[in-house]
C-alpha cells in the first residue's frame, strides 16, 4: 500500500506538512518544491506505484479527473495562459521521484519555460 522509504508517500498520507491544493480519498494534490513556473502543482496517489506501469486501474481512471478538476480551478485563480499536464517514468524520461506523479504546469505568456521532454 505504502512504501515507507517513500516521501511521497508519507506526504500524500498527511505524515509530512506541504502545501496541499486537494485531497480526496485516493489523491493529494500539492505544490512543487521547485516550481517550473508559479503555481506549478504535482499530483500525488495515496496508494504507492512507482510508475504508471505499477499504478492500479482504479487510480489510473480516476487521475485525470483529478487532473481535469485542479487544473481548472488553478486556471481560475492564476489566470494562466495555458498548462502543460505532464508524467515522467523512468530516469531517462526525466523521473527522479519513484512514486508516481502527475505534474500541472501552468504556462504564462512569454514565460520562457523550456519542457525539456516536448516532443519535436
Ligand atoms: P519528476 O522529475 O517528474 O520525478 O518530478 C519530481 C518533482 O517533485 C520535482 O518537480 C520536484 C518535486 N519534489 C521532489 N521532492 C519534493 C518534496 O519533498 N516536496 C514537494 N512538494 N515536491 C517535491
Amino acid at each position: 500500500m505504502s512504501d515507507s522509504n517513500c516521501i511521497f508517500c508519507k506526504i500524500a498520507a498527511g505524515e509530512i506538512p506541504s502545501k496541499t491544493l486537494y485531497e480526496d480519498d485516493s489523491f493529494r494534490v500539492i505544490l512543487d518544491i521547485s516550481p517550473a513556473s508559479k503555481g506549478h502543482a504535482i499530483i500525488l496517489p495515496k496508494k504507492h506505484a512507482a510508475n504508471v506501469y505499477e499504478l492500479s486501474e482504479e487510480d489510473a481512471s480516476k487521475i485525470f479527473v483529478v487532473a481535469k478538476k485542479v487544473a481548472t480551478a488553478m486556471q481560475k485563480v492564476l489566470q494562466c495562459d495555458g498548462m502543460n499536464i505532464l508524467q515522467n517514468n523512468g530516469e531517462v524520461a526525466g523521473q527522479s521521484v519513484f512514486h508516481l506523479h502527475v505534474h500541472l504546469i501552468p504556462r504564462y505568456k512569454d514565460d520562457k519555460l523550456t519542457i525539456k521532454w516536448t516532443p519535436g
